[in-house]
């Protein structure tokens, strides 16, 4: 069975669990990283060198960098739903997974982990701003393709949405300013009502204590 590494209010580890939720691939995951710990540990760093969740062992296969694992999970159980079979939408939806992790988490970063992993005591309210209004600045090239699609990579949910849709409910749910966009949001309330994104993203990750938080 498809074994998982990782905390299940990380938002990289929630697109694994989503994918497999989506794919109805059994699977059985184990609590590592943030209070959990485990991730320094040798026998984990000798399988993930980066010490981060999410893992995945699957037979012979271990593998990290949840974008990755995401690609793995749609080629190898959802072909023609996640993992789209024409090339060219399959490379619209790779962009989209390249653009979350390149251009969109760069930009939020500050304000997510300010936010989510930090202390108020301890935040830094001007990078914080900073990271929200870089987000706010990047974002409209998402609302813009969603426009005319209902899916990043056109009618249908492909790993592409997955990979966007994790990181983005923080966006949505968090307390900051965001820009009014219309056809992001009507995208975000399609992802809200499938019950697989329901169970594995849509979970509580503003903890009291920032070590057990859900970054
Ligand atoms: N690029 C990596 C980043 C992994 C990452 O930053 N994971 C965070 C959680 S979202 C982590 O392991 N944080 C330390 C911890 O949870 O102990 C990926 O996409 O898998």
């Amino acid at each position: 069975m498809l074994e998982i590494w990782g905390r299940k209010n990380s938002y990289n580890v929630q697109k694994v669990l989503w994918c497999c939720e989506e794919l109805e691939v059994p699977y059985q995951r184990h609590d590592a990283g943030g209070k959990f710990g485990g991730t320094d540990q040798d026998e984990y760093l000798q399988q993930n060198p980066t010490g981060l969740v999410p893992t995945i062992a699957d037979g012979d296969l271990t593998l990290w960098e949840s974008n990755s694992i995401v690609r793995y999970l749609a080629a190898s159980y959802g072909a023609g739903s996640l993992w789209p079979e024409d090339p060219a939408e399959r490379a619209i939806a790779d962009k989209w997974m390249d653009f979350q992790l390149g251009t969109l988490f760069p930009a939020f970063k500050d304000a997510l982990i300010g936010l989510v992993r930090t202390s108020p005591e301890d935040r830094d309210p001007e990078k914080i701003d900073a990271a929200v209004r870089a987000t706010a600045d990047v974002i409209p090239i998402l609302d813009a393709r969603l426009r005319d699609n209902d899916y990043v990579a056109g009618s249908s949910l492909t790993m592409g949405d997955v990979a966007l849709g994790s990181l983005l409910y923080r966006w949505f749910e968090l307390e900051i300013e965001r820009p009014d966009l219309p056809a992001l949001r009507a995208w975000y309330d399609r992802l809200a009502e499938r019950p697989a994104y329901q169970k594995t993203v849509m979970v509580s990750f503003a903890m009291e204590d920032p070590s057990e938080s859900g970054a």
